[in-house]
């Protein structure tokens, strides 16, 4: 756990969330600023800085966040419509948490390219 981490904090339960999926493994959770109808964050539990951090042996923890997020968007009835699944890596992306998270973004027609 990274002590100054919002996300570890609310892995941890410090910090409140709406959870919509946990394993061992994952938390999937709603966006505090949504920029759709649905707006889900999907984490690894473990402390994974980015994208650009992830090590080889980390490869199935990042096959297994892909498929949870196509779960969760399943779950959610996202599948007719689409949506979109996005990583930000780095704060030039719009990296604002430095904790690895997916975000599932549906429910409305969403353009592209993205800003
Ligand atoms: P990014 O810009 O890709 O790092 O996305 C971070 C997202 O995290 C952003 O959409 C807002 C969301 N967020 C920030 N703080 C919190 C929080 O405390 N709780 C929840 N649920 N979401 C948060």
């Amino acid at each position: 756990m990274a002590a100054d981490d919002i996300f570890c904090k609310i892995v941890a339960a410090e910090l409140p969330s709406t959870k919509v999926y946990e394993d061992d493994d994952v938390l999937a959770f709603r966006d505090l600023h949504p920029a759709a109808p649905t707006h889900i964050l999907v984490i690894p539990k473990e402390h994974l800085t980015s994208l650009w951090e992830a090590k080889e042996d980390q490869a199935q923890l990042l096959g297994t966040l892909m498929l949870r997020a196509r779960d969760v968007a399943r779950e959610q009835g996202l599948e007719e419509d689409g949506f979109r699944l996005v990583i930000n890596n780095g704060a030039g992306a719009g990296q604002t948490v430095f904790h690895l998270h997916l975000h599932i973004i549906g429910g409305r027609s969403l353009a592209w390219p993205p800003g």
